[in-house]
């Protein structure tokens, strides 16, 4: 670990330092930056970490609980979602928090991705948005803009992308929002947000992994793409007065959606407390 920090560093209080290092990241992967950010709001709350667990599917972005001391459950590619669905469902008093990177939540994973927040259910998903497929070598993803090269369209890629955002908003999650790796008081500030909404929340992390897709398209180093997310990202209120024209390729960020929705665990409760007093007999 890097001896530049103090052991009482905040982040350095979460880890598994003596048994999970050194991790597998790239350096000047966006992923640690993201996980430093969902440590400090998770700290900053005070919340109870013997109550919160951490799920994931596989990625890079979902090697992230691996390294955080608190009950933890790395799955499999794309089934993050049901698995956490079905932890909240059995204890809902639990503190359920997601990690899924764009290629889990969103192509493997996406249809539990749009059911989980349809449902509404209270959990807080994290997507780790790198536009690309980082484990395996840069498979292009459902977030590779429209050009981007990737291994699996070394021509440029033609498939229109998703916004995971727009994906969640539209799917129904009571809280949705966007924050970039580089803007990383801003992140913390969403993520502590999104882990006080009773419903299902997103937050969208633009991260950046220059070895899988930054050193294909132009970028010169991974701090060239921090600058990129510097320089391309709007906050929401200044998003709303331009004209498209000035939208195109740039980052909308700040809170999307933010809604009181009815929940699913305190309805699934009521229809358990009905079938025991045994209502459904009556009817
Ligand atoms: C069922 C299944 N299909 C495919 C894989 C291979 N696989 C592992 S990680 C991954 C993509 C990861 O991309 P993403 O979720 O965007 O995370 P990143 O690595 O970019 O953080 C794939 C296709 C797998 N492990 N399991
Ligand atoms: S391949 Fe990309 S996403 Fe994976 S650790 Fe390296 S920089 Fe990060």
């Amino acid at each position: 670990m890097n001896k530049g920090r103090t052991p009482d560093h905040v982040v350095f209080k979460y880890l598994r330092k003596n048994k999970k290092f050194p991790h597998i990241f790239c350096q000047g992967c966006g992923h640690g930056i993201v996980l430093g950010a969902l440590i400090r709001a998770i700290d900053k709350l005070k919340l109870n970490i013997d109550n919160l667990v951490m799920v994931s599917g596989i990625g890079c972005s979902s090697r992230a609980p691996v390294y955080v001391d608190f009950n933890t459950l790395h799955t499999l590619h794309g089934r993050a979602l049901p698995f956490a669905t079905g932890i909240k469902l059995a204890n809902p008093d639990l503190k359920v928090i997601v990690i899924t990177g764009d290629g889990d939540a969103s192509a493997i994973g996406g249809n539990h991705f749009i059911h989980s927040c349809r449902r509404n259910i209270e959990i807080t998903c994290i997507v780790l948005n790198n536009n690309i497929y980082g484990m395996t070598g840069g498979q292009y993803s459902p977030t590779t803009p429209v050009g981007g090269s990737s291994a699996t369209a070394p021509f440029g890629n033609i498939e229109r992308p998703f916004d995971i955002c727009d994906l969640a908003v539209g799917a129904g999650a009571s809280f949705v929002a966007r924050g970039t790796a580089y803007h990383v008081t801003g992140l913390i500030g969403l993520i502590e947000q999104a882990l006080q909404k009773p419903g299902f929340s997103v937050v969208e992390a633009v991260s950046q992994c220059y070895t899988a897709y930054g050193r294909r398209n132009k970028f010169k180093s991974p701090s060239d793409m921090l600058r990129w997310q510097k320089e391309n990202s709007i906050d929401v209120r200044a998003w709303d007065k331009l004209p498209p024209e000035k939208r195109a390729g740039k980052i909308k960020t700040g809170i999307l959606a933010d809604h009181e929705y009815t929940e699913y665990t305190r309805e699934y409760q009521k229809i358990i407390e009905r079938a025991a007093g045994g209502d459904h007999e009556k009817e």
